[in-house]
């Protein structure tokens, strides 16, 4: 008679990094933050070693490396074309800027998932504060999933501030920004040249000025589903401002922005407010006649 044996629990006192506490096939080494209850390691794993705190794991990492970090609060950190895999199993993943700075840094080609990240205030470039939780303005790529960008505050791009420059690529998946506030441009989002978001939430962000929600320059994008919702701006653009940028907008829902979900800037700075036609449209300002059909 033939016995099939389920797996066992693995615990492996040469390197517990290895241990499979919970019989799952997936071990600490490899970013089960379950089988590590109880702390036998430091809640970041970098390669083959464990760290108690994210600062000192990105200081060890190199471009390319992935950085596994388990449920906690952690200090804000620069990455440079690194993964920062939050694993939020039984507890969110926080990197949080206390006030001083963003809450994480981008610099490279970076992606960055399943972070919380909240309590920035962004970088000062010349005197103006740029992306309160996320700052990857210097950035060629940036990459997010499943994070939450909350909280955070900045003269503009209150929650991210995506890569400006020429050819840079930023992609937003299942990412929720909600309650971040600027001062001037951008309450949630201001994002440039190639951007993709799928299945983003854009929800009760403020900017004094324009662009509530989200402020797309220069852009080629793409926004599929998700919604964009009750943002605000002081002068225009409560839900999304389309500075000289291109926007596809497929089943996107737009609702209660203020003072409206959508206006167009052209390139001598005229905003043209444009009603939502539907649930999917494209809208062009890159002329000096913007629209939207
Ligand atoms: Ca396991």
């Amino acid at each position: 008679m033939l016995l099939l044996l389920t797996t066992a629990c693995i615990f492996d006192s040469d390197n517990p990094l290895f241990s499979d506490l919970d019989g799952d096939g997936v071990s600490v080494y490899q970013g089960d933050c379950v089988d590590n209850k109880g702390g036998l390691q430091g809640p970041v794993v970098l390669n083959d070693a464990d760290y108690d705190s994210l600062t000192e794991a990105v200081q060890a990492a190199i471009p390319g490396d992935t950085l596994i970090v388990c449920p906690g609060e952690y200090d804000a950190v620069t990455v440079n074309s690194m993964t920062l895999e939050g694993r939020p199993e039984g507890g969110d993943v926080i990197l949080h800027g206390r006030g001083d700075g963003a809450a994480i840094t981008v610099l490279g080609d970076s992606t960055l998932i399943g972070l919380t990240l909240t309590g920035g205030i962004g970088t000062n470039y010349q005197g103006a504060r740029w992306g309160g939780g996320v700052d990857a303005a210097m950035a060629s790529s940036l990459t997010m999933t499943d994070c939450v960008v909350e909280g955070n505050s900045a003269d503009n791009a209150a929650g991210i501030a995506g890569p400006q420059e020429l050819g840079s690529v930023t992609v937003l998946e299942d990412v929720r920004v909600r309650q971040n506030h600027a001062l001037t441009y951008g309450g949630g989002v201001m994002l440039y040249d190639s951007v993709t978001l799928i299945d983003t939430v854009v929800r009760d962000n403020v900017a004094d000025s324009q662009g509530g929600g989200v402020v797309l320059v220069e852009t080629e994008a793409l926004i599929s589903g998700g919604s964009i919702e009750g943002n605000s701006a002081g002068s225009a653009g409560g839900g999304v401002l389309l500075a000289v940028g291109r926007a596809t907008f497929d089943g996107v829902e737009f609702d209660l922005n203020t003072p409206e979900d959508l206006v167009l800037q052209d390139n001598r700075g005229t905003n043209t407010t444009a009603a939502v036609p539907g649930s999917s449209f494209s809208c062009d300002a890159t002329s000096s006649t913007p629209g939207c059909q």
